[in-house]
């Protein structure tokens, strides 16, 4: 899956495009570069990120997402507004890539559930202004699992196929650079549930704090791209479905390595 924000306040991409046609050309060259999927987004979610409403986010995308389908890329559209998520698909986008699980907004399992398109629930507890102090486990991995159980049954309780519904363990949402480890290590434990599972950590903070000089001063965001590419073989090998990523053609290069050497599975901690 290809990243295409079209916000102009994106931690990683924001800004870069913002015009119609630059964006309808910078989604065509991720599906060239390997993309089975570009997720297309209108407002940032990036840690304490104002909100913007619903009129202006269906604005910044319709418009980029008509382009895209005339020129035959697959999307999803990154929200979780149902009024966004309905316009975006009235467009011609066939996935919901909803970070807050369904849980931001009621509408959204009916509009999944009448398009019967697939439906990402990533584990959210929080819009981004607050999402910081919500970072608070006593087992991430089990919290988390027992969390995305739980928006899974909320969807299905909604009248959505289960076979629609795919499952992200949410990377950096109310989540410190210690849980995103813990989740990278027990992968397989969200793959457990059944559904499939989708990895976001592309030039993440904590990948910048990693890597950060002897000064403490994390890695500048577009710097980051090695570490993407060592998080999204690691999560393929341990069973993750997709990865969603700023550098596509890099990232289809490294998984052609991973399955060119046998595919093998990771065995991850228990
Ligand atoms: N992260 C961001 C945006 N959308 N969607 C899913 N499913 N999972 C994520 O982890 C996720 C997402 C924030 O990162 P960006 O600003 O690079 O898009």
């Amino acid at each position: 899956m290809g990243i295409l924000n079209v916000t102009p306040d994106s931690f990683s991409d924001g800004g870069r495009y913002n015009g119609v046609e630059a964006a309808v050309e910078h989604g065509t060259a991720l599906m060239n570069d390997g993309a089975d999927i570009v997720d297309i987004g209108g407002e940032s979610t990036r840690p304490g990120a104002e909100r913007v409403d619903a009129a202006t986010e269906i604005k910044r995308v319709v418009p980029v997402i008509t382009g895209l389908v005339a020129a035959g890329v697959p999307l999803s559209i990154d929200t979780t507004r149902a009024a966004v998520a309905a316009a975006a698909l009235e467009a011609g986008a066939t996935v919901i890539n909803d970070v807050s699980g369904g849980l931001a907004d009621p509408g959204m399992a009916a509009v999944a559930r009448d398009a019967g398109c697939p439906w990402i629930l990533m584990h959210w507890r929080g819009h981004s202004r607050e999402m910081t102090k919500l970072a608070v486990y006593d087992d991430v991995v089990a919290e988390v699992r027992a969390e995305l159980r739980e928006r899974v049954d909320a969807a299905t309780a909604a009248g959505v196929d289960p076979g629609q519904l795919i499952l992200d363990p949410g990377l950096g949402f109310a989540k410190t650079a210690e849980h995103n480890w813990q989740l990278t290590r027990h992968l397989g434990a969200i793959v457990e549930l059944g559904f499939p599972v989708l990895f976001a950590a592309s030039r993440k903070t904590y990948l910048g704090r990693l890597l950060a000089a002897a000064d403490g001063t994390p890695r500048a965001v577009d710097q980051r791209e090695a570490a993407t590419l060592a998080t999204s073989v690691l999560a393929v090998a341990a069973g993750a479905w997709g990865v969603r990523v700023h550098d596509v053609r890099d990232t289809a290069d490294a998984l052609a390595v991973w399955r060119a050497s046998g595919s093998p599975r990771l065995e991850q901690q228990r």
